[in-house]
């Protein structure tokens, strides 16, 4: 089962780099061997059944994974889940969906009308995880999108394609601090996602994370090609909890600023 999960997570990854260079550059430079360990990879979706959470779960369902914890995320409009594998050396997975019917009816048809378009062979296959975008949107639909929710838009730009991979902190050979890895990645000349502060949480709450912004590629929308913010890296130190385990959840305020590594600069 392992194997198949690594080989899963080798076709996300690659699917990844095609928008996302950076990250093979800073797996470089944080790297030295086979000591950069994915803690988690995340996934955006909306909560339309077709393709809510639940289908992007099943996949891993299939593979060892379990459903571990959720998080409410009010002022956005999510609710996430996620899951872990009984093999803790492979990724946790973060899923979040849009809470679709709090949007206006015009964001709501725009959303319909690109989950009305999915093919639902697609979806029930293994690689929807790494399939992208398999409809039309225009670029003014995007823009209006763009408007009431930048994870609509960035959703229904690049489609179903990991969020974000994020570097195990804890496994890094030449680093052990959250600061030591963003002076290296900054000097590498990336930027950080600085909302509420390079550093999102600490070991009080038993996980600190960062991450770079998102980088830009091209999408080709059904009327031009434009250059928008497409994915990011990530990396989190866990602590351990009174028992000597790491902690192995998520932290809904952090994560709610690193929704934001999205953003355009
Ligand atoms: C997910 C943000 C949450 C984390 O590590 O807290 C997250 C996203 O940007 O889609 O990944
Ligand atoms: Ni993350």
């Amino acid at each position: 089962m392992t194997a198949q999960v690594t080989e899963l997570f080798n076709n996300i990854w690659n699917n990844y780099l095609e928008v996302t260079p950076s990250a093979k550059e800073i797996h470089q430079l944080l790297g030295s061997g086979n000591d950069v360990i994915n803690d988690h990879v995340a996934y955006r979706t909306f909560n339309i059944e077709k393709v809510g959470l639940e289908k992007l779960a099943q996949h891993l369902l299939a593979l060892g994974y379990s459903e571990c914890g959720e998080y409410h995320f009010e002022a956005k409009k999510l609710y996430a889940k996620h899951y872990e594998h009984t093999d803790s050396t492979m990724p946790k997975v973060f899923i979040s969906e849009l809470l679709v019917e709090k949007f206006s009816p015009a964001i709501q048809a725009i959303i319909h009308k690109v989950v009305d378009s999915i093919d639902e062979s697609i979806i029930a296959q293994q690689s929807f995880l790494y399939s992208g975008k398999t409809w039309d949107i225009s670029y003014s639909d995007y823009q209006a999108l763009l408007v009431e929710s930048e994870y609509a838009a960035w959703l229904s730009a690049w489609g179903y394609r990991a969020n974000h991979f994020t570097v195990s902190i804890n496994h890094l050979a030449q680093y052990q601090t959250i600061d030591a890895v963003n002076s290296k990645v900054k000097a590498g000349g990336f930027t950080l996602n600085a909302t509420g502060g390079e550093v999102k949480g600490g070991e009080d709450v038993k996980l600190e994370q960062s991450s770079t912004l998102a980088d830009k590629a091209l999408v080709q929308f059904s009327d031009k090609a434009v250059e928008i913010p497409s994915c990011f890296y990530e990396f989190a130190k866990r602590y351990p909890l009174e028992n000597g385990e790491l902690y192995t959840g998520f932290v809904a305020a952090s994560a709610d600023k690193i929704f934001e590594s999205t953003n355009a600069a």
